[in-house]
């Protein structure tokens, strides 16, 4: 499924910006669907992201990119505003707020379901305030001890991803005996923290943080032992979108594959983490892992024939 395809009545696909449908009430996480896994779709409102290209750099594309996937069946829209990718430039939270709060505000308009993908404790206030439901902190509470406070206070569902360092430091700490183990072990310290500031259990959503001071080899390691992440009792978010990691492993005559050929290879990690149950996967190209989720919930249901 093109994701980019104009969803029924939104115009034609070439069409910069779907026609908006009318306003939807505000969409509540309580609501999300809790059999089967949840497909969070993508828009980075950057210059330059590594994944897509920085496709989404103006206020328009990036809403007409959020809404054709919320018609197309995504469950959640993440939204950010800078990129995370090992190297990038930070990013004021003044500039990324200018980016991000148009977004969010059309697209929960419009009744989706937003995240907010930030390391700013700022810029996660001014999202809750626009609309947005979640928070999802890709620093894993590295940068900025205040978004604890916000999580406790705001009651909103938080993400928490396993990262070590920050954007420019992150590769060189890659280094791990038993990635899994070490990876359970400081997210079960970190979610220590949020529970000392007030955030209750039911709030938190954990993710391995794919990517985030990891190679490819530990972070294939992580996928294949995602049942040890099960171990801390959350809901996992499983975020292997166009990874690097992917490209090396689609690597045709010495050349990697380059991030817009990396989407089949995420829909197979989608059947494979919805079948080990993950909560959610977070993804650019939300058809294919629609489909994805739908046959891994039927490959586990019952038996019906003898
Ligand atoms: N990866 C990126 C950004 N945000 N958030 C969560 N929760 N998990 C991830 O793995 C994650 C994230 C980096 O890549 P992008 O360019 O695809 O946004």
């Amino acid at each position: 499924m093109d994701s980019l395809a104009a969803a029924p009545g939104t115009g034609p696909a070439t069409s910069p910006l779907p026609v908006l449908r009318k306003p939807r009430p505000a969409a509540r996480f309580e609501d999300l669907p809790t059999d089967r896994t949840l497909v969070m779709g993508i828009v980075n409102v950057t210059p330059d992201s590594f994944s897509d290209g920085g496709q989404h750099g103006t206020a328009d594309s990036a809403i007409a990119a959020g809404l054709r996937m919320f018609y197309a069946g995504a469950d959640i829209i993440d939204v950010g505003g800078e990129s995370t990718r090992p190297g990038a430039e930070d990013v004021s939270p003044e500039e990324e707020q200018r980016r991000v709060i148009p977004v969010i505000e059309a697209l929960v308009k419009a009744g989706a379901l937003v995240s907010i993908d930030t390391i700013h404790a700022s810029t996660a206030a001014a999202a809750l305030q626009a609309g947005a439901a979640i928070i999802n902190d890709v620093s894993g509470l590295t940068m900025e001890p205040e978004m604890a406070e916000l999580a406790a206070s705001s009651k909103a569902p938080y993400i928490l991803t396993h990262r070590r360092g920050d954007a420019r430091t992150m590769n060189s700490l890659a280094e791990y005996k038993d990635v899994a183990a070490e990876v359970v072990a400081e997210l079960a310290g970190v979610r220590d923290k949020l529970y000392a500031a007030g955030v209750s259990p039911e709030q938190i959503i954990i993710d391995p943080g794919l990517g985030f001071a990891k190679n490819d080899a530990q972070n294939w390691e992580l996928l294949q032992n995602l049942d040890q992440l099960d171990s801390l009792g959350h809901k996992v978010l499983v975020g292997a979108s166009r990874k690097r990691f992917l490209g090396t492993l689609l690597t045709v005559a010495g050349k990697t594959a380059a991030p817009q050929e990396r989407d089949a290879a995420t829909a197979a990690i989608t059947a494979i983490s919805a079948y080990r149950g993950a909560w959610a996967v977070r993804v650019h190209d939300v058809g294919p892992s629609l489909d994805a989720v739908k046959v891994a919930a039927r490959m586990a249901a019952p038996r019906t024939s003898q």
